[in-house]
């Protein structure tokens, strides 16, 4: 006899799931491939471990605030729409000013379908790329964040899968399985981004990956959050509130290790920290170059015309669409964009419309200016002569026009030999990337730290450092 599992009480919602009887049988269906995927490409070697989890059981402050032991693969993976606004309207496009749809209108079916199943690639995918680094964590504390990201990305792919189940029928399920098929790096089905089937191989490049891409990830939901379909809307603005912390988680992360390299050189009186098991500033700038590029990439071409159907449809705004002041239309609107001619870069006057792309990229980058600020403050706190810096936006980009061009952080033309001489000035070498590994050995005392990394300024919910955030079953 087979035992039928309370899918109602194990999936926390606000969708009405105990009332939609069709809706809990597509689930049913989806859920036990769902759980096979994590146990066979989700993080590896945690089927005992009782990890001190977050879980979202509702979408107001009290439901958010849910804390506690879970064993992961019992994680309440839930189903939350932020809650519905009277009258929505549409923002922008040829929609503007008409009721939000509840609906997918027939008409724009495909194109939505397309853009949910990007953003839902893209979840798991993350997690198949952390999936050894609990192995090597340089504190439980941290160990504690790499899970907690886990099981969201995790939830993010359910918000997606959600809604294929709910509104596309029987394409949206194909979908929904689908994206347990493809995986990171799988050369016959890889992920749909090129970002998402790049190695997360050492912790620097999960705190670079929660830095740079996950704000990808922000801007690319806050723009889906505007979306005229409002089911999207409503679920990418209580995604945005998860995405949040795997930022904080990235921006700390990096300066931790900041902080710790410049102990080490004022101790040292040296940049050469690696002597003294810390990474040096050098180092971070290379492995910022490659995150800050590849994440680039992921706002597609500088000129596109998808990115002006999506908007001119009203199925994917601006950042922050409805405090820009201007007619939400964009007809007659121009934009600068910085392009590919000629083997150089250059600034070109565009139509607002298709330079939509640019226009978040140019968002995005200023947000992440100010991530960096904060981290020079910490090495000039310590006094010393040193600044990290974005390289330029043509450097190292495979995307768009710019993607064309070869060349250096300041965005100055390289010739091909100039490249292969110099890349590894300005990328991590082989060498690189084989000392931050060395580096990778777990420490899982409570309240110790790995030498490469400066503890946190304060635990996680209130607790204190030498808190047990994970520990083995049985308690
Ligand atoms: N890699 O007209 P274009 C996150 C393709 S991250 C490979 O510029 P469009 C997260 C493109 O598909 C956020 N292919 O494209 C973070 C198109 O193909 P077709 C994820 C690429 O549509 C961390 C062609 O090139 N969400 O949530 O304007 C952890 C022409 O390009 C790439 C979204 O991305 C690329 N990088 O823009 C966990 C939102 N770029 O039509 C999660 C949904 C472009 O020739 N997606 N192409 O077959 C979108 O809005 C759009 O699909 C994109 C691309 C912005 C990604």
């Amino acid at each position: 006899m087979t035992t039928a599992i309370d899918y109602v009480s194990r999936i926390p919602n606000n969708v009405n799931l105990a009332d939609d009887k069709r809706l809990q049988r597509a689930l049913e269906q989806w859920q036990p491939g769902f759980l096979r995927w994590w146990q066979d490409l989700g993080p590896v070697g945690t089927g005992d471990l009782e990890v001190y989890l977050r879980t979202a059981v509702g979408v107001d402050a009290g439901g958010w605030a849910h804390w506690g032991y879970v064993k992961m693969p019992e994680y309440r993976w839930g189903i939350f729409l932020s809650p519905q606004e009277t009258d929505r309207r549409i923002a922008f496009g040829v929609h503007k000013g008409e009721p939000a749809w509840q609906q997918v209108p027939g008409e724009h079916r495909a194109t939505l379908r397309r853009l949910i199943v990007t953003q839902g690639d893209t979840e798991p995918a993350s997690v198949e790329q952390q999936r050894h680094l609990g192995q090597t964590c340089p504190s439980l504390y941290d160990l504690r964040n790499l899970f907690q990201v886990n099981v969201e990305e995790g939830r993010h792919l359910w918000a997606m899968v959600y809604l294929l189940h709910a509104y596309f029928g029987r394409d949206g399920r194909e979908e929904a399985e689908a994206m347990l098929e493809r995986h990171s790096g799988d050369p016959d089905k890889p992920r749909l981004l090129g970002a998402f089937n790049e190695r997360t191989p050492d912790w620097l490049s999960f705190f670079m990956f929660t830095f740079f891409t996950d704000r990808d990830g922000k801007y690319q939901l806050a723009s889906l959050a505007e979306s005229g379909f409002d089911p999207l809307a409503r679920s990418c603005r209580f995604m945005l509130t998860e995405e949040a912390h795997h930022m904080f988680v990235g921006e700390t992360g990096v300066g931790r290790v900041i902080q710790r390299a410049c102990e080490l050189m004022r101790q040292h009186r040296t940049d050469d920290v690696r002597r003294y098991g810390g990474i040096d500033l050098a180092t971070i700038q290379k492995y910022m170059n490659f995150h800050f590029s590849v994440s680039l990439d992921l706002f597609g071409q500088e000129l596109s015309t998808n990115a002006a159907n999506y908007y001119t449809l009203g199925l994917k705004g601006r950042y922050n669409e409805e405090k820009i002041e201007d007619d939400h239309v964009l007809e007659d609107s121009t934009y600068a964009v910085t392009t590919a001619e000629d083997g150089r870069v250059v600034s070109r006057t565009a139509a607002a419309l298709t330079a939509l792309n640019e226009r978040l990229r140019d968002d995005y980058i200023k947000d992440c200016q100010r991530g960096v600020d904060r981290w020079n403050k910490i090495i000039e706190a310590h006094g010393i002569d040193f600044r990290l810096t974005l390289p330029h936006r043509a450097f190292h980009r495979a995307i768009g026009s710019l993607g064309t061009l070869t060349v250096d952080p300041q965005g100055r033309p390289v010739s091909a030999e100039e490249w292969q001489r110099r890349q590894y000035d300005w990328l991590p070498s082989p060498e690189d990337e084989a000392f931050v590994a060395s580096l990778m050995v777990a420490v899982t005392e409570p309240g110790r730290f790995a030498n490469w990394i400066a503890p946190p300024a304060k635990g996680i919910d209130n607790r204190p450092m030498d808190f047990e955030y994970v520990r083995r079953g049985a308690h």
